[in-house]
């Protein structure tokens, strides 16, 4: 354990600073820049002033421009009842198990005119947590922005233009969000560099380095489904059969009140560690997030009540960092870190967590 401890602190020392502060470019790095000061170290930053000429920052301010462009496509939206999709939640089977099972929630994924969606995430913007009935959250990431919502395409960038040069290719995947201050998104990680552009509102990360990997816990849920049925109104949830695991964080960083003991006792490692980077990306700035950096979100609403994003995914390169950090990630179970844990499930390195 305290070699692991000694490898956060010379990670920081060495490479990211003592501070939790996030470095600020006020104009776009060149290329060179770019990969030298942030992708070879995998560092992030945030750049503002990169994306000022892009229409979308003024236009997507106007549901009559956005309903219009996108009059005839279906767009995926996911629905959940508590704006938690893709995260640890507890499973209530009806048995009184102790502690209660927890499982991997994946939200309910409905087809939808744009405008109707555009009205679901903004009326559920101004309800009160104790009376939200359904959070939705326009999130499919499987390159939507090509694809659902193709016609917005000429309002951004097709792509990074100093990004694409640094890291020589195009984006795999470019996707959009749309959420209110209901959606967070859990902690994890992506084998992406990605740059994450805010268009509308505000975004608020957490961010940890791989080298972190241990602090977050990973463990493997049994994964499950929310269904949502349009007449009751009502959701369900049901785990996924035949039973398959994910692997996945299992700390939250913004314990309830209530919990906040127990969690901090049952994760310790990542409460009494260091302080992850926790910053604010707003409209008009782009975070560079390096691949494989553990990555928690939520987010602020414009006085619309929503956020919008746009993030261009780029292929990380599989080199000796990735083999690193998958070396790191493999000798938890063996390692005498596995005494301080809270239980004895071991974390499933080869499961491409
Ligand atoms: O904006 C969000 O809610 C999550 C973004 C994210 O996880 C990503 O871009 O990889």
């Amino acid at each position: 354990m305290k070699e692991i401890e000694a490898l956060w602190r010379d990670v920081r020392e060495l490479s990211l600073g003592n501070s939790v502060r996030i470095e600020k470019l006020e104009s776009p790095p060149t290329p060179l820049q770019f990969l030298r000061d942030f992708i070879s170290p995998n560092k992030p930053c945030i750049v503002s002033n990169a994306i000022n000429h892009w229409p979308a920052l003024s236009s997507w301010t106007h549901d009559d421009y956005l309903t219009q462009a996108i009059s005839s496509t279906h767009v995926s939206v996911h629905l959940t009842p508590n704006g938690r999709a893709d995260a640890i939640v507890p499973f209530n089977n009806n048995q009184a198990e102790s502690p209660p099972l927890q499982c991997f929630a994946s939200a309910h994924v409905e087809l939808m005119p744009f405008a109707e969606a555009l009205s679901l995430i903004t009326s559920s913007s101004s309800e009160s947590s104790s009376n939200l009935k359904v959070v939705a959250y326009a999130q499919q990431q499987n390159d939507c922005f090509r694809s659902e919502y193709s016609e917005l395409g000429s309002d951004c960038d097709p792509h990074i233009p100093w990004a694409s040069e640094a890291l020589g290719c195009l984006p795999e995947a470019v996707n959009l969000w749309i959420g209110n201050h209901h959606s967070q998104t859990s902690f994890h990680k992506d084998h992406y560099e990605n740059l994450y552009a805010v268009i509308s509102g505000e975004k608020h990360f957490l961010l940890l380095p791989p080298t972190d990997v241990h602090r977050l816990y990973i463990r493997n849920f049994p994964a499950a489904y929310y269904s949502y049925s349009r007449e009751t109104k009502e959701f369900t949830l049901e785990l996924e059969k035949p039973t398959r695991y994910v692997p996945w964080c299992s700390v939250n960083p913004y314990p309830s009140p209530e919990s906040k003991e127990s969690e901090m006792s049952k994760f310790p490692l990542y409460f009494n560690g260091p302080e992850p980077f926790e910053f604010t990306v707003k409209a008009g700035e782009i975070l560079y997030l390096p691949s494989m950096w553990f990555h928690h979100v939520r987010q602020s609403p414009d006085d619309r009540g929503r956020t919008i994003a746009v993030n261009y995914w780029y292929d990380m390169q599989f080199d000796i960092k990735y083999a690193y950090f998958n070396f790191l990630q493999s000798i938890h179970c063996r390692s005498n870190l596995k005494a301080t844990l809270h239980d004895n499930q071991c974390e499933d390195s080869d499961s491409g967590f």
